[in-house]
């Protein structure tokens, strides 16, 4: 059994020891990132059973990565390295108020090997949820396919659909991100947006209003990341509502947004109410932001009860 399933691409991620344009950038420590792998760590670390389909390069990197996974305890029982690919990479440039630009070079992706048939109804159906991300669909045409067909299954199967748009425009343009992610939303239950994403899908529009657009759409679960500004969010069940940001100091934002949605994809199969879902997502989130890399502090669920005080946390 497992909780939760995703598949997407893992990068060998470059992060600059100093902050600064990358171009002034001479030393780097070599880590891992990839938007839906940095969600199946967050997941795990939270205690859920997490699978990651992908594919990497049968390099040493690939192995690294690998390696990584297993070590934090994410099924990678489907998830190959591959002779014909080198691993991905990835550069990051950091800004001195910790905001990131990423540089890629990740084509050809050794995902591009996987087909809609991989995935496997079997694997999918042990599944609570299917977590699809905005960044696998862009990277080739197929993976839309791949992505159809793999909520098909869930749908089949009663496995909860959940998105983040994770729109990155350096990979796909806005008008190919909406005719895609407008066609997929009707089958997503949970959707996890940033609001600069709403306002790709839907125009600019006020918080409640966005809330809306994604509710018309059928999702049951919607959270909208507005960054310093907080998160609001709505549920079937539950009417809009607004949570404040942690307040945190920031070294390195990237991979807050996929920390949030590993937040609350726990809450949600914990059945939380949904203020508590939010300001939990929002700490996991917050959490990241304070550690270099894109997921190295991703925490321990104990970690998050102590930041939101429900637990003491003892230092010696
Ligand atoms: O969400 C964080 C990711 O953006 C980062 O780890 C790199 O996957 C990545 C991407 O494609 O942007």
């Amino acid at each position: 059994m497992l909780d939760v399933v995703t598949i997407g691409d893992g990068m060998i991620t470059m992060n600059p020891k100093t902050k600064g344009p990358l171009m002034f950038s001479h030393e780097f420590e070599r880590k891992v990132g990839g938007a839906e792998l940095n969600l199946a760590i967050g997941c795990a670390r939270l205690g859920l059973k997490t699978g990651w389909v992908s594919r990497l390069g049968q390099d040493s990197f690939g192995q690294y990565i690998l390696n990584y996974m297993r070590g934090e305890g994410v099924d990678v029982s489907k998830t190959e390295l591959l002779k014909a690919y080198n691993t991905p990479l990835n550069f990051k440039e950091i800004m001195e108020n910790g905001s990131g630009s990423t540089f890629y070079y990740r084509f050809p992706s050794p995902t591009e090997d996987i087909q809609p048939e991989d995935m496997g109804e079997d694997y999918i159906k042990q599944a609570r949820i299917f977590y699809i991300s905005g960044v696998f669909l862009s990277l080739a045409p197929k993976n839309i396919e791949i992505i159809k067909n793999g909520i098909k299954q869930a749908k089949n199967n009663g496995v909860l659909v959940a998105l983040d748009p994770n729109i990155r425009l350096k990979l796909w343009g806005e008008d190919d991100v909406r005719e895609t992610l407008l066609a997929i939303l009707p089958d997503v239950d949970i959707v996890m947006s940033g609001k600069e994403e709403a306002d790709i899908l839907f125009g600019e529009q006020s918080d409640e209003e966005h809330i809306r657009s994604f509710y018309s759409y059928g999702c049951s679960y919607i959270a909208v990341k507005k960054g310093e500004d907080g998160t609001v969010g709505c549920s079937i069940a539950e009417d809009v509502t607004y949570v404040a940001a942690e307040s945190v100091k920031v070294v390195d934002t990237v991979g807050a947004g996929d920390g949030f949605d590993a937040g609350f994809l726990y809450s949600i199969l914990q059945g939380w109410p949904l203020e508590h879902s939010l300001r939990f997502a929002n700490t996991v989130g917050a959490m990241v932001v304070g550690v270099s890399g894109d997921n190295e502090g991703l925490p321990h669920l104990e970690n998050v009860k102590a930041a939101m005080g429900e637990v003491k946390h003892i230092d010696r």
